[in-house]
């Protein structure tokens, strides 16, 4: 029988960084891969922090004391905390976004980069307490040319981003990262306490089989995202899909989003008669996972335009949001079209 013996040539994901950065030549400064870096530690610490939420009183509602008296901070505040600390001390960045904070946080002089950085610390809350798959998302954006770093830097087209990912605290922790060129995957390695390659160039499947929507919002939802559904689970022999698609919806949108790149299928959160413009939003859900959807071969629309082209306009507007293998998100906008 063939041997399989352990790699002794493993590429963390510091190692795949750096040889982004030897890729880009001089035309790098070496401050992006520092930033990435203290992206990835915020990862570990807060996988670590999930891994032990239960044992250590994390879940729960901010504001409750435990059993010592002390105030517990929520899951979320505290990985909000965690990312805010790290960007800043690692004086890579000018503007942080994030999901938990009202305001931008313009970063003082003394710490102040060229990179801005936008994310959701935690995502899918309602998860949290039952030890459901969550994850955390970020984008990444260059200050413009002759900024000191505004919010002008940051209410800019997805399209406009450096790099963005987001990190899954599942099973195990995945950090999933594109910086332009292709998307790559890493798995926590908890007894290294690194990042390793274990999903190289990622490519999402051109059609898939698995559809992901909160289909509770039915009686809400229009008529194009409601055709499109029908033909799925009714497939009629023209359009050439034989088998009624899979439904799976886990609810967080790093857990759903992981599956349809590896497995392909489309993901929809859509603008309702309820919700004007969805749930998701725009900066930090909507761009980083669109980014990472083309990046991977797919396509992210909103209905009727691509994701990655909308002006956003405040910090944290939402949007519509279709993401998935290109043929599936085709036959949905074609839903659209002919509603037009
Ligand atoms: P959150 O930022 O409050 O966690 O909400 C975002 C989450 C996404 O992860 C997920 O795709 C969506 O909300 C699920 O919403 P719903 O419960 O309405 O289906
Ligand atoms: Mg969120």
């Amino acid at each position: 029988a063939e041997e399989h013996l352990p790699s002794t040539d493993l590429i963390t994901l510091t190692r795949h960084i750096l040889a982004e950065q030897n890729r880009l030549g001089s035309r790098a400064t070496g401050d992006l891969t520092m930033l990435l870096n203290a992206i990835q530690l915020t990862s570990k610490f807060i996988a670590t922090n999930v891994r032990k939420a239960r044992l250590i009183n994390l879940v729960g509602m901010a504001g409750e004391t435990n059993v010592q008296g002390e105030e517990q901070k929520k899951l979320d505040v505290l990985s909000n905390d965690i990312m805010v600390n790290a960007l800043r001390a690692s004086g890579k960045t000018a503007v942080l976004v994030s999901e938990e904070l009202e305001e931008a946080v313009i970063i003082e002089p003394r710490h102040k980069g060229k990179y801005c950085v936008v994310f959701d610390p935690l995502d899918g809350s309602s998860n949290i307490d039952a030890g459901v798959n969550i994850g955390t998302i970020f984008g990444i954006y260059q200050i413009e040319e002759g900024s000191e770093g505004t919010i002008k830097d940051v209410l800019r087209p997805g399209s406009h981003m450096v790099a963005a990912g987001y990190t899954m605290y599942g099973s195990s922790a995945n950090l999933v990262l594109s910086t332009g060129n292709g998307v790559n995957g890493f798995t926590l390695d908890n007894g290294l306490g690194e990042f390793i390659l274990t999903h190289p160039d990622i490519k999402i499947p051109e059609r898939g089989k698995i559809y992901s929507f909160n289909e509770g919002n039915s009686m809400y939802f229009h008529q194009p995202v409601i055709d499109y559904l029908n033909s799925i689970k009714y497939p009629s022999q023209e359009h050439g899909k034989k088998s009624p698609y899979s439904a799976r919806y886990i609810g967080s949108m790093v857990a759903d989003v992981h599956r349809t790149l590896l497995y392909g299928g489309i993901f929809g959160y859509p603008d309702d008669k309820k919700s004007k413009n969805g749930k998701l939003r725009m900066l930090y859900e909507a761009f980083p996972m669109a980014y990472l959807t083309e990046q991977a071969g797919g396509m992210a629309t909103t209905g009727t335009k691509r994701i990655l082209d909308i002006h956003p306009t405040e910090i944290h507007a939402r949007c519509p949001v279709f993401l998935g293998s290109k043929e599936d998100v085709k036959d949905l906008i074609k839903c659209y079209e002919a509603h037009a």
